[in-house]
């Protein structure tokens, strides 16, 4: 059994910075800059509604789930050759190596641009050439996950993922996000059921501004192997039970939630409070460039704001191991450098 070391606060930060871990719920079109943005509009021609980096800046003031995704598609819209989505998912790789990110599942929304008239091919393929490059370049490996757009039809899904399968190689898994509360998981019964026959992993953003009743969806209708947000599961006992006693991880994304108004105050995050339950939980970005940064800002921030400590620091970087759709062996190679990284941390101390 290993004994996690432990950290005076003031050495906290660094080691949160400085500790390897994996991130699984980050939208690539939310990591777009207000600068690129800016950037592509000009080399694509394309007519923006605000004049410039810092009004765009200036309209993040969101109040819930629909204020932010308004503008989030808005921004997508500069998005039309292959080389945008290059670019767009190299700069988000780059940035994750700067925060000891190993390893990173990524998800995108395709239909938040063929419907705009861009095709699945400079999508998909764009971005599958920055995970080649980055790994080759940083080390960094990672995996796309398709997700559907669940404000739109399930046929418009099933349509999606036909256009998708000539690239089946390039994701591994599907996902559903974008509007949650009207838009329960039973809308995509069939076309996750179609995933899984294909060997698809299966995730779901459920109890993000929903009910418990959207994550027993997610889990028994959709077959979701990871749960993405799930916050509001603490107000189900038996759902709580059932995630511990299943492993069923749980993608949380503290910045996201303070931004969009799930918990206002990151101090009143329950972070803290699926830890002791036992819950695999772990700390994501969602959508960095919106929602104020990219990973290690969400650990340091949450550590700050709820006085956790170096147990739940380890704990969160292993969760974020165990949750990911890699291998056994690789898991373990990653908790050796973690606890190589807590070891270094302990000798500072
Ligand atoms: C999202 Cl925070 C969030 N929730 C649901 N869908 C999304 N798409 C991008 N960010
Ligand atoms: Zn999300």
């Amino acid at each position: 059994m290993y004994t996690v070391p432990q950290i005076e606060a003031a050495r906290l930060p660094g080691l949160l910075r400085a500790m390897p871990k994996a991130e699984l719920h980050m939208h690539i079109e939310g990591s777009l800059e207000p600068e690129l943005i800016f950037a592509l509009a000009q080399r694509n021609g394309v007519a923006l509604s605000y004049a410039d980096v810092e009004s765009l800046r200036a309209a993040y003031a969101f109040t819930n789930l629909q204020s932010f995704l308004d503008i989030y598609y808005a921004g997508a819209s500069v998005l039309l050759t292959e080389q945008d989505f290059y670019d767009m998912a190299m700069a988000y790789l780059e940035r994750a190596v700067a925060d000891n990110v190993v390893h990173t599942e990524i998800f995108f929304d395709p239909q938040t641009h063929t419907a705009r008239g861009v095709a699945m091919a400079p999508v998909i393929q764009g971005l599958h050439k920055a995970c080649v490059d980055a790994e080759k370049r940083w080390g960094i490996s990672s995996q796309l996950i398709l997700n559907f757009l669940r404000h739109l039809s399930e046929e418009e899904a099933l349509q999606t993922l036909d256009e998708a399968l000539p690239y089946r190689a390039y994701f591994s898994g599907v996902g559903l996000d974008s509007s949650e509360v009207g838009n329960p998981p039973e809308k995509f019964a069939r076309v996750f059921a179609r995933c899984k026959d294909l060997g698809l992993r299966r995730v779901a953003h459920a109890g993000e501004e929903g009910p418990p009743a959207y994550i027993w969806g997610a889990l028994d209708l959709l077959h979701a192997e990871r749960v993405d947000h799930g916050v509001q599961a603490v107000h189900d006992a038996a759902l709580m039970q059932r995630l511990k006693d299943e492993r069923i991880p749980l993608t949380v994304c503290p910045l996201s939630n303070q931004k969009l108004q799930v918990f206002p105050d990151l101090a009143d995050h329950n972070m803290p409070q699926l830890l002791a339950a036992g819950l695999v939980a772990t700390v994501n970005s969602d959508d960095p460039a919106y929602f104020g940064g990219y990973i290690n800002e969400n650990f340091v921030q949450l550590f700050a704001a709820t006085g956790m400590g170096s147990d739940e620091a380890y704990q969160l970087a292993a969760n974020s191991f165990e949750a990911s759709f890699v291998p056994q062996s690789r898991k373990q190679a990653w908790l050796g450098q973690l606890q190589m990284a807590f070891a270094e941390a302990a000798r500072q101390s």
